[in-house]
């Protein structure tokens, strides 16, 4: 029986970059998730029994807010629901799977690479039927209606048990359990030429990949020690945990320490990897060297034609505005376009199913392409693997010949975490007020020569975005960037990003902390950043 029931509106559920997020216990609320979960179906739902692709990450309350969906969908006028068995899907997975079955949409419940656990982060995300998130006009609405609800309909039946592959019924629609693994793992498979790759296993060359305990661990265990015959350990931390054994699944230099260190044994791995919660980010190491993402999406739009899915090159390349531009620099020697885009994914959806670009990615750990529509963890890591089968080089070779070809772009990143929300939007707005007189100033030995807070309009359906972070270009081609975080669950994160173009190959060598010391130490003083928040050092370098 459908049953609708009174609810009252929460003020707070505003999609952020990348959905809804905030921490379990607020998840808990009496109807939180319910709201939620009507607001998006009455804004997207047409009533003609379509397909809803439903899963998560596996983190805390995963399960609980599966089995809401799969009730609240029967009672909305689902004609069937796709759930992956244990209520698990990584991200680019079910955008895979709501492509492959035509479905509507999907409802994806991950905090990405936010901790998890009962105290931890959880989030809803909806993405729309090109397998992409939703975009803007879509989450706005869904904010909108969140703000009015009056009532959610249910069915009142409880949801079958979703821990085994099978179809069964509620009321009317079907519900279809599905291997949360086996269609990502055969679409790599079209992807990516194995069989190369298998050889270079074979001959010896180890792999490391380190799954955090979150989603990837079944994917990663499948595809590199089943089908591609790396040896049994060849994952870690490869069992999914709800609370990420209490780790924080985001791969970066800090929470991936140990996986890096490994890789900078001269007897250790010859190539390291790793995911994030949900298994759209990656971490690509070398033997000795870290990979920067921003690094990361220009060799791979560089060499992308080295893997059959994309043997007749590429239409483009997008990146988001804080990505460094060493992206540009392949486009332009490609002779394909380049699109500069907010953060988030869901702006890369238009250029994409437009056929504009292949490959996108953020200086974030997130790249893919037009495979699906969300950033792919695996996919990256894998076609970096065709590409080493196929150049038969080291990381470390294929950076450095990438660098004397196109010059090195010096990059990082400087998160300051929990500042207090006012003080962070002070600054920000502060610098806001000082763009329109910044250009020509000079800091050090450095002059601005622009300077504006970016926005973008959408080349396909025109839709703009406003006030998504604010540009300081010198000349000389060094560039920061201030913007805040919209995926945090307390309090604000400053992210500020820092680059600098170098052409001498006789200095790609250095550290990047050197080659961007000047740049990092003007961020600090025209950002206000000490000044404003108290903090002299980031909380985490990227
Ligand atoms: C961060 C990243 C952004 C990424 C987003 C979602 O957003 O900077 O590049 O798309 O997370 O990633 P923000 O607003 O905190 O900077 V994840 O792996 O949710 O799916
Ligand atoms: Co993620």
């Amino acid at each position: 029986m459908i049953e609708t029931i009174a609810t009252k509106p929460y003020s707070d559920q505003k999609p952020g970059t990348s959905g809804l997020r905030k921490k379990v216990p607020h998840f808990q609320q009496q109807n939180y998730v319910q709201n939620f979960l009507q607001a998006i179906f009455d804004t997207v739902a047409k009533g003609e029994r379509e397909t809803l692709v439903i899963g998560g990450d596996g983190r805390f309350f995963n399960r609980d807010v599966v089995a809401i969906a799969i009730r609240m969908a029967a009672a909305n006028g689902y004609g069937r629901v796709i759930v992956g068995k244990d209520g698990i899907l990584s991200t680019p997975a079910a955008s895979n799977l709501i492509r492959k079955r035509g479905a509507a949409g999907g409802i994806i419940l991950s905090a990405s690479h936010n901790p998890g656990g009962p105290d931890g982060d959880f989030g809803i995300k909806y993405n729309i039927e090109n397998g992409g998130p939703a975009p803007e006009r879509i989450t706005s609405k869904i904010f909108e209606k969140t703000r009015s609800i009056e009532a959610y309909r249910i069915y009142s039946a409880p949801a079958p048990h979703f821990n085994e592959i099978g179809t069964h019924k509620l009321g009317d629609m079907e519900i279809e359990i599905v291997d949360p693994v086996a269609d990502y793992a055969d679409l790599m498979e079209e992807l990516f030429d194995f069989q190369k790759i298998r050889d270079l296993i074979a001959s010896g060359f180890r792999i490391r990949f380190d799954a955090m305990h979150a989603v990837t661990g079944p994917y990663a265990t499948e595809i590199l020690e089943h089908r591609l015959g790396a040896p049994a350990g060849t994952v870690i931390n490869g069992e999914p945990k709800e609370d990420f054994g209490g780790g924080h699944p985001d791969p970066n230099a800090v929470y991936a320490a140990e996986l890096i260190d490994e890789l900078m044994q001269g007897d250790g791995p010859d190539f390291g990897a790793a995911s994030d919660g949900d298994g759209d980010r990656n971490l690509i190491v070398g033997k000795g060297m870290v990979v920067t993402p921003s690094d990361s999406l220009a060799v791979l739009a560089a060499n992308a034609h080295l893997a059959p899915a994309y043997r007749n090159g590429i239409a483009g390349i997008a990146r988001s505005m804080p990505t460094s531009q060493a992206a540009d620099r392949v486009a332009r020697k490609l002779g394909v376009g380049i699109y500069e885009t907010p953060t988030g994914w869901k702006y890369f959806g238009n250029l994409l199913d437009a056929g504009k670009v292949t490959i996108c990615g953020e200086e974030s750990a997130g790249t893919g392409s037009d495979h699906v529509r969300e950033k792919d963890g695996v996919w990256a890591v894998l076609l970096w693997l065709n590409i080493l089968a196929e150049r038969q080089e080291g990381v470390r070779e294929i950076m450095e010949s990438h660098w004397a070809e196109y010059g090195r772009t010096f990059y990082q990143r400087h998160d300051f975490e929990e500042i207090e929300s006012e003080k962070a939007e002070g600054l920000m707005e502060s610098l806001r007020d000082r763009l329109a007189s910044m250009a020509g100033q000079r800091f050090g030995s450095l002059v601005v020569s622009e300077a504006d807070d970016f926005s973008y309009k959408d080349p396909i359906d025109g839709s703009v975005a406003t006030g998504q972070g604010v540009r300081i270009v010198f000349s000389g081609g060094g560039r920061i960037v201030f913007r805040l975080s919209g995926t945090g669950t307390s309090g604000a994160t400053l992210r500020v990003y820092i680059e600098r173009y170098e052409p001498d190959p006789a200095k790609h060598g250095e550290d990047p902390a050197e080659a961007l010391a000047e740049l990092i130490s003007i961020a600090d003083s025209v950002g206000e950043i000490r000044k404003r928040t108290g903090r002299s050092e980031p909380d985490v370098v990227t």
